[in-house]
């Protein structure tokens, strides 16, 4: 009979969900009235959201079974990609987009008298990253699956995203943003995948039955890994990605010792602390603090991802451990989740008892890492005393990597010199192990994500090892989801483009280039300036809405929006702010043109001078505004809470793309290749993967200024001295000396005054001062040039046309031939 049975559930299990508007419309209605238990007359708009997002989430399912029973089936090698961070945004838009119901939804919804749109508007950002590397991974997620690669990505189910932003008074507050507090209707839990967690404790050797010495290690701390998955379709296939968020659970209920002994609080206590785990999202995009807490965050991610990989691969393989490298890589997106190097180590030798040469042969062709960023202060490092009171076993398991691997280097004749510098532990006080140069010692390979950025990679910050493994480092530029950044966020260009060249764009990228031809096409870029006219309208709208900001949708939409940083230079544009007002008070006849200046961005809570810049910009931004001799021409505008959701309607309303990073800072940036896009032109340093749109766009469709890396670092060599490029140019000795008097912060003089100081007693590290000059030089060129609207236009059409090589769907196939060795498993169609 349970063989009948058995049957019974396959055969049904391969029917095929099939959306169509009517069964969409009646499962909306089964999800409301079944899994949200609403009754007809008391639901809202937000629950429809919820019932059509658990309609979607069926599909999802189901197209997830199939395609693992056939992974399964042919045995493939998959990526395990390992991120602390994903900055996914919203899902329900896309998700209808790739899986091609989106117009069938929107029927199904309207037969039930809502609007789509609305809907939409409904579902909160899933904001479990900072900035650039979070975004990425989210992106990585759309192309995996789109090109169907065998994947699977890990991350942490953080219960609080990044912060809220408001703004009070100019200054930024943070607000706890708790994101699953009305449910996540795309999430499911896998109580079947449940992994114990070890923290703290000691260590004990014991002999096994073969005589052979192994250690076993007896934590003071369980904590439990508990999976939710959440499905990301392709577009136009049958292959999702999975990504497995990991959250912690207390092991016990309570504390007994502390039950027993009456302290009750202190027994609900302990299980909080174990559950704060997966609490909250570290907020920093650059300085890493060495907190306990997030090192108990990283390896908790690696080692539930790790057990969970292994658990999989025995079930498949049984303990045929030589297949590991067929079947498996691990990618570390950054240093975050290098801790899987010795847990791997650490499950396959104490838990399976595989040697350790196999073991760290195996670990070596199993791992790759990718740079984001070179910030020194960014560089992850642990105090080894915090190491061992945490995780002790891999403390060990890092020392014993570390000698073996200075040991062949000794035999092969390097210098101490070298040694010194590629050793995994830094001597010093405390000592620290630097999870940079572990993460390099064992990966196969090490790659950057623009040209430039990998460069320096190879010859500054880690030229030791590239002399030593000069193969391990490659270079992959980054890209970014397009199918989100343009598609989904500018429904009215895509119509255009493809209207003129055809859909296959949505899946190849590269045809984007067939637009090129219309970049002379009079009636075509009449249509295109429409759409801009029509996206900028609608920001100007919402400014008002969010900041009461009045603003003209003609004047040129000049936009920054990116984390608030040094590196970054929002100072810069700010000086350059202060600059045109200035002028455009001594001159009143000045040829100008019109322009709104938008910033958008978040600094992290504990870094002090990326929160005074913010201040500053509304400082100086409340002068410009009210100011009558300049805001009919010039306005400022800070929109508060950037995330994904706001991007998306930023970028398709921005003539000017700002990106002025100090050469050599910024490792590849994204949202530059998210605006060029979206039809916008580009004022730009050589930094990043910039250097790449100048060279895809030509000189001649790109505003290039400043000083790149080698006059940097010509004029550093040379005794660069900020106070001379001061005393030197009056109109830059006005703008810094009203910011530093205290012009924009009357009732606090001294407010800026220690931002000014960056610039003029601490060397101006960023060297804003140095790339003054030409940026005000090139802004006055885009000034005259938005003038002529046409030259204009075609100039931001042949920008789309040449963005060809910018989607992360090439990106991700890079990743897949040169460094996961995977190939696409094409799913029954
Ligand atoms: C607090 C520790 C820490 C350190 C670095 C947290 C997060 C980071 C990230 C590596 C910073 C980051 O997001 N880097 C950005 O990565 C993008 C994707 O590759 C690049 O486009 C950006 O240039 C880079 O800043």
């Amino acid at each position: 009979m349970s063989q009948n049975k058995h049957k019974k559930i396959l055969d049904l299990f391969d029917i095929d969900l099939k959306i169509e508007t009517d069964s969409l419309s009646s499962s909306i209605v089964k999800k409301l009235e079944y899994e949200l238990g609403k009754y007809k007359t008391d639901t809202h708009t937000s629950d429809i959201y919820k019932a059509l997002a658990l309609s979607v989430r069926d599909l999802l399912i189901s197209h997830w079974n199939d395609i693992q029973e056939q992974y399964r089936k042919h045995k493939v090698r998959k990526v395990y990609y390992l991120s602390i961070e994903y900055l996914l945004g919203t899902l329900l838009k896309t998700n209808l987009i790739n899986l091609g119901i989106y117009e069938i939804a929107e029927k199904a919804v309207s037969n039930l008298g809502y609007d789509l749109k609305e809907l939409i508007e409904c579902e909160p950002d899933a904001a479990l990253g900072n900035g650039g590397l979070g975004r990425l991974a989210a992106c990585f997620l759309d192309s995996l699956a789109t090109l169907d690669l065998p994947a699977q990505a890990a991350g942490i189910r953080y219960e609080y995203g990044i912060f809220r932003q408001e703004i009070r008074n100019g200054f930024q507050r943070e607000y706890p943003e708790n994101w699953l507090n009305q449910d996540n209707p795309w999430e499911i839990p896998r109580t079947d995948h449940i992994y114990p967690i070890q923290f703290s404790g000691s260590l004990k050797t014991d002999v096994d039955h073969k005589g052979q010495n192994f250690v076993i290690w007896e934590p003071r701390e369980i904590v439990l890994a508990e999976a939710y998955d959440v499905f990301i379709p392709g577009y136009q296939t049958k292959t999702v990605t999975n990504l497995r968020l990991w959250k912690a659970k207390s092991s016990r209920e309570f504390n007994l010792d502390y039950f027993n002994h009456g302290d009750y609080l202190r027994a609900i206590e302990d299980k909080q602390k174990s559950e704060n785990i997966s609490k909250v999202l570290y907020p920093n995009d650059s300085i890493e603090q060495g907190r306990e807490l997030r090192l108990k965050q990283e390896y908790f991610l690696v080692c539930a991802t790790l057990q969970d990989a292994l658990s999989q691969f025995i079930m498949e393989e049984g303990e045929k451990w030589e297949q590991l490298p067929n079947r498996l890589v691990f990618h570390l997106n950054d240093t975050h989740p290098t801790l899987a190097i010795p847990e791997f180590m650490r499950l396959l030798i104490d838990r399976h008892r595989v040697a350790w040469d196999l073991a760290w042969k195996y670990t070596t062709e199993c791992f790759a890492y990718t740079n984001h960023t070179i910030m020194p202060e960014a560089l992850e490092s642990w105090s080894v005393d915090l190491l061992e009171s945490i995780l002790p076993r891999h403390l060990q398991l890092i020392y014993e990597i570390n000698f073996k691997f200075l040991e062949d280097l000794r035999k092969e004749g390097v210098s101490d010199d070298i040694i010194q510098k590629v050793s995994i532990v830094e001597e010093g006080s405390p000592k620290r192990i630097r999870m940079f140069n572990l993460a390099l010692v064992a990966s196969s390979s090490v790659n950057g994500v623009a040209n430039l950025h990998t460069e320096i990679l190879k010859k500054q910050l880690f030229r030791e090892y590239s002399s030593l493994y000069p193969h391990k480092f490659i270079n992959v530029t980054n890209g970014v989801a397009h199918r989100r950044w343009l598609l989904s966020a500018n429904p009215a260009l895509s119509d255009l483009i493809t209207a003129r060249i055809g859909d296959g764009w949505k899946r190849d990228l590269t045809q984007i280039s067939l637009l090129e031809e219309f970049a002379t096409d009079k009636d075509f870029c009449a249509q295109w300036a429409r759409i801009k006219e029509t996206n900028k309208q609608k920001l100007a709208d919402l400014t008002y809405k969010l900041v009461g900001i009045k603003i003209d949708p003609n004047s040129l939409f000049d936009v920054q929006i990116k984390r608030i940083h040094e590196y970054k230079r929002q100072f810069l544009n700010v000086l350059r702010l202060v600059h045109d007002c200035q002028r455009l008070r001594e001159f009143p006849s000045l040829s100008y043109a019109p322009r709104t200046v938008f910033f958008a961005g978040k600094a992290a809570p504990g870094y002090r001078r990326a929160k005074l810049i913010i201040k500053l910009i509304h400082a100086v931004g409340n002068v410009i505004n009210n100011d009558p001799e300049v805001n009919q021409r010039l306005k400022v505008v800070f929109l508060p809470n950037y995330n994904v959701s706001l991007a998306e309607k930023i970028f398709p309303a921005s003539d000017l793309s700002e990106q002025i990073s100090a050469p050599g800072t910024e490792a590849s940036g994204t949202g530059n290749m998210k605006f060029m896009l979206n039809g916008s032109l580009t004022v730009c340093t050589m930094d990043g993967a910039n250097v790449e749109i100048i060279g895809n766009v030509g000189r001649e469709n790109i505003y290039v200024f400043g000083n790149s890396v080698d006059e940097l670092k010509q004029l550093r060599d040379s005794g660069y001295d900020p106070k001379e490029m001061v005393r030197e140019d009056e109109s830059l000795r006005n703008a810094v000396n009203a910011i530093r008097k205290g012009f924009f912060s009357k009732e606090a003089t001294s407010l800026f005054e220690d931002l000014c100081k960056g610039l003029l007693e601490e060397g101006d590290p960023y060297y804003l001062l140095a790339d003054f000059k030409p940026y005000i030089s090139v802004q006055n060129q885009i000034s005259s040039d938005y003038f002529f609207k046409e030259t204009w236009c075609q100039k931001t059409v042949i920008n789309a046309a040449r963005a060809g090589s910018f989607s992360t769907d090439r990106v991700v196939s890079e990743y897949a031939r040169k460094i996961w060795n995977l190939r696409e498993f094409y799913p029954i169609p």
